[in-house]
């Protein structure tokens, strides 16, 4: 990407995005975020949720009423809750 020099200068000052764990789904479903970005993972069910990458990202077990956050690296993320195998959502990083 031509635009790669300008993506390091945004790193300093990433935003934050919240995903919700509720009612057994990740909302939203899908996020895009840019590199450098911070991504909150809260959890408001009653169940212990995980957001989870094989080759990527672990949150962990995430309690009820807690959350968890990363700065993941650039890619593209297909993650799932271990524990849920039908809760599934996409993070894509650019
Ligand atoms: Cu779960």
């Amino acid at each position: 990407m031509v635009t790669a020099g300008l993506s390091i200068a945004a790193t300093a000052f990433g935003a934050t995005h919240t995903v919700t764990m509720e009612g057994m789904q990740f909302s939203p479903p899908s996020v895009t975020v840019k590199q450098g970005d911070k991504v909150v993972w809260v959890n408001k069910d009653v169940v212990p949720h995980t957001a989870t990458v094989p080759k990527g990202f672990d949150s962990g077990s995430v309690a009820p009423g807690q959350s968890w956050a990363t700065t993941p690296k650039r890619g593209s993320y297909d993650y799932v809750c271990t524990l849920h195998p039908t809760m599934k959502a996409k993070l894509i990083v650019e």
